[in-house]
């Protein structure tokens, strides 16, 4: 089997594949590609995800996109190695509603701390046609872009972000403390964990981990998949936006 990864060091989309993949000790090539240069929005690309964002996966020829769907994939042509998903069709039912919650809330709540915080100086560089032009041609973040402009999103919408950040937290307590954890859904770590990591392991490099420091279980959930040995080759150096832009620690620093 031979896989090859469309992705980025720093998306936190891509970091859920790459966790799977090195978590089932697959061996895949990467292509990197550079979001804030456009490379998702190059033709090329686009002939493989019509969505223009990565992860794209090259499964022997076989493209599969979409980073939810492709830890399934994964789980269901890879299952020897290690299993994410559970075998009780109730258990499986609740992580895949656990997965549809964390994309809707968590994941698509990260980026407006993402965009305004780290790439915002990138699009405040541009003049207002450039903007457009750029906005205009992601088909899928076109309204996103347009609503965070090249001010960036106003002060109202980085709060709901962050209230929408604070009730993923709060539902990750009463997952784990329902389970009985240490995981979301048990004692086996399931995709839904590798779903939500990212956006924990963003928040955190964004210098927000008091915003769950109240919540005990959540902190050691945080440690547990820190500790998990597909952690470190999936946050290999430069992984993190912190380390991309340098200008981040000193905003995070003076928080
Ligand atoms: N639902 C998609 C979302 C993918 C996505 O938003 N990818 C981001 C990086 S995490 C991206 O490629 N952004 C590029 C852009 O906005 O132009 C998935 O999970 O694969």
């Amino acid at each position: 089997m031979s896989f090859t990864l469309y992705n980025a060091a720093q998306s936190t989309c891509s970091q859920r594949v790459r966790f799977v993949l090195n978590a089932k000790k697959l061996a895949f090539a990467e292509v990197k590609l550079d979001l804030l240069a456009g490379d998702q929005l190059k033709p090329e690309y686009l002939a493989l995800n019509p969505n223009g964002v990565v992860p794209t996966l090259d499964h022997d020829g076989a493209i599969v996109i979409d980073s939810s769907v492709i830890i399934e994939y994964l789980d269901e042509i890879a299952p020897a190695s290690k299993n994410f998903t559970p075998r009780d069709p109730v258990l499986r039912a609740k992580m895949r509603a656990l997965m549809r919650f964390i994309d809707e809330m968590p994941a698509a709540a990260v980026r407006v701390p993402t965009f305004n915080l780290a790439f915002l100086p990138r699009f405040a560089a541009m003049n207002e046609e450039e903007f457009l032009a750029f906005a205009e041609s992601k088909p899928l973040r076109k309204e996103f872009m347009l609503a965070m402009g090249r001010k960036g999103f106003p002060q109202k919408d980085m709060d709901a972000a962050m209230q929408r950040l604070r009730r993923t937290y709060e539902r990750m307590d009463a997952e784990i403390e329902k389970s009985g954890g240490p995981w979301l859904l048990g004692g086996d770590i399931t995709l839904a964990d590798i779903a939500v990591m990212p956006a924990i392991v963003r928040m955190s490099d964004l210098g927000q981990e008091t915003a769950w420091q109240d919540l005990p279980r959540v902190q050691r959930w945080y440690d547990a998949i820190r500790a998990y040995p597909a952690f470190a080759p999936t946050y290999y150096p430069g992984s993190l936006l912190t380390e991309r832009f340098p200008h981040l620690r000193e905003r995070v620093k003076q928080r």
